[in-house]
């Protein structure tokens, strides 16, 4: 059996707050890629003087880094909460990082609103933004470490009490996802504190560009993983209850958790792979790395379909794939992370496209790399999101996912399919006919190759306004989840339990000090020489080019 806390009134009070930002900043983003797609279908000029460069900007920064950082650490508070309780002290230190998180992205957010850091989301120098962008991304960053140390904080005062015992499998996963970020923040910080901040103060002239790209893509790409983790935590921890079944193998899936730990970080070189200046060695043992961190995606692939045909033999189905009719295909928690995962197969390929050193360079700068990601986070992740809040926004508001509701959800979920797939196929196809990515719309001349762009551009556009039509919908969704008085009780917050076979758990996973310290010998093997011959070997560096 598996321990369940309530989530408190004051707890739930804390966990709407994040789900708040993480909603309002979806209509804001997605109105930014709306106006994206017009403007590169060549039919629509922003008005009042607004930069494409700006609406960009926002879209990256305000999609990519607030709404999903939002959301999961608003959710995994929800799993902590659940799992191994909050106490009154760790909700007050929450409630100061929610705080500076958002003093910080007002800071940035108002910076971009004024076109002073039209830097784009990855913000890579020479482009130069007002130094109160930076500090503000500074402050965000400061306010996530808060989250890392109270839910570090949580589970270990859990086993203080309860000694000897397995930790929560919920825990343990965001315990893994917060050590991530919490590593690969550094990075981040490192740049932004050393290099951007006393840059853009003008307190020194030049920044050198390749360290930090190199530090930003150290955070960059686990980046990826701290959005994926949380909707893994779903399928993993979640959707075995929502479909009548059971947790395939504990083990399993902490394996798989560990790998990302592992494997997550060592990577970055892989956005890097065309960048002079990095000896290709270096790359290559990213690369590898790289696959590596495929493996426990493909674990999870194997625990999700076993989760699967389990439930439906349970239930009686029989035959290769009788299974598939057991799911419970109108349950909009269910279908919409069930997409995602679908969305994850090729998403996932292409992402091992990329990563292979030959084929990144047909790929890397154009739109197949912006199709790409709408696949994995913008489907994979988001609908997954989409289908934790149909339940826990009603849990924690004391409402009910009412019928109606559901089948709000599940158009909004079709919605979302078709938009997406018109919109990142015409981009994957545009890309391979090599349309640039971050630009704004041109002819190119008049060129017969950009003439070939033009007709994905608009399928683009027409995919991106259905989407919008998703997001306004799946808006709508929250305020009536959130605030539609229901008298029918409260949403149930699903929580799966383990199978009958289910087997011991190795002791050795729960050995933090093993896994933190084979982490770092990677990281350290991965990034000391090849930081080391960037730092002594880098051309003189550069001023700053502020983009009008
Ligand atoms: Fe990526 C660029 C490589 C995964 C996001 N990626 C990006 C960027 C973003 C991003 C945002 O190597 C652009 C950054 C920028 O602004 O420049 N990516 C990979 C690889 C993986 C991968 C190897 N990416 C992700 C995930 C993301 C994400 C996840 C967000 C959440 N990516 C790259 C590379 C680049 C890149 C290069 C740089 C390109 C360049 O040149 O700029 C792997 O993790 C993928 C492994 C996944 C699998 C799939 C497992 C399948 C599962 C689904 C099971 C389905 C079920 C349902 C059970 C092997 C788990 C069954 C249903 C049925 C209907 C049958
Ligand atoms: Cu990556």
């Amino acid at each position: 059996m598996i321990k369940k806390l309530d989530i408190s009134k004051p707890e739930a009070r804390l966990i709407m707050s994040f789900m708040y930002v993480a909603f309002a900043s979806l209509l804001i983003g997605g109105l930014m890629g709306l106006l994206q797609t017009l403007v590169r279908s060549g039919t629509f000029k922003l008005p009042f003087g607004i930069g494409y460069y700006q609406i960009l900007t926002v879209h990256g920064v305000i999609l990519g880094l607030v709404l999903t950082t939002f959301f999961i650490i608003g959710f995994q508070y929800a799993l902590m909460s659940k799992s191994v309780g909050m106490s009154n002290g760790q909700r007050k230190l929450a409630w100061v990082g929610y705080w500076i998180m958002m003093i910080g992205t007002v800071l940035a957010a108002t910076m971009i609103l004024l076109g002073k850091a039209n830097v784009l989301y990855t913000f890579y120098a020479p482009l130069q933004a007002h130094p109160l962008y930076y500090i503000g991304l500074a402050l965000f960053v400061v306010g996530t470490w808060i989250a890392c140390f109270v839910n570090f904080h949580q589970l270990a005062k859990w086993k203080k009490q309860n000694p000897g015992e397995k930790s929560p499998l919920m825990a343990f996963m965001v315990v893994i996802n917060m050590l991530i970020w919490f590593i690969s923040t550094l990075g981040v910080a490192t740049t932004v504190l050393f290099q951007f901040i006393p840059w853009s103060l003008g307190m020194v002239d030049e920044i050198n560009v390749l360290v930090s790209r190199t530090l930003f893509w150290y955070f960059g790409h686990p980046l990826v993983y701290f959005w994926l983790l949380p909707a893994y935590m779903a399928w993993y921890t979640i959707i075995p209850k929502i479909i009548g079944g059971k947790i395939f193998s504990d083990a399993l899936a902490r394996l798989s958790f560990l790998l990302f730990l592992l494997f997550s970080i060592p990577v970055g070189f892989h956005h890097q792979l065309t960048e002079p200046g990095i000896d290709p060695f270096w790359k290559y043992i990213q690369v590898v790395l790289t696959f590596a961190v495929a493996i426990p995606s493909l674990l999870t692939a194997f625990s999700m379909f076993a989760t699967f045909e389990m439930a439906g033999r349970a239930k009686g189905y029989s035959g290769l794939f009788g299974w598939f009719k057991a799911l419970p295909w109108k349950d909009v928690r269910f279908l919409a992370p069930f997409i995602g995962m679908a969305a994850f197969i090729p998403g996932g390929a292409g992402g091992l496209i990329n990563a292979s050193n030959q084929l990144n360079g047909v790929i890397h700068n154009t739109i197949w790399v912006t199709g790409h990601f709408h696949l994995t986070v913008a489907t994979t992740v988001m609908l997954t999101f989409f289908g934790i809040s149909y339940w826990l926004i009603p849990h924690l508001t004391g409402k009910k996912l009412t019928p109606q509701l559901n089948r709000l959800g599940i158009i909004q979920t079709i919605i979302w399919t078709v938009g997406m797939t018109i919109m990142s196929g015409a981009m994957h196809i545009a890309g391979l006919l090599g349309a640039p990515r971050r630009s704004d719309y041109s002819v190119y001349g008049g060129t017969e190759q950009a003439q070939e762009w033009i007709g994905y551009q608009i399928a683009q556009a027409i995919g991106g306004t259905i989407l919008f039509i998703g997001i306004l919908l799946m808006f709508y969704i929250f305020i009536k989840l959130a605030f539609n008085s229901s008298p029918e009780g409260v949403e149930e917050f699903p929580v799966a339990e383990y199978g009958d076979h289910d087997g011991a758990t190795p002791k050795v996973f729960e050995n933090w000090r093993l896994w933190i310290g084979i982490a770092v010998v990677l990281i350290l093997f991965a990034y000391t020489i090849p930081l080391i011959d960037i730092i002594q070997n880098s051309p003189p560096g550069s001023p700053g080019f502020k983009w009008p």
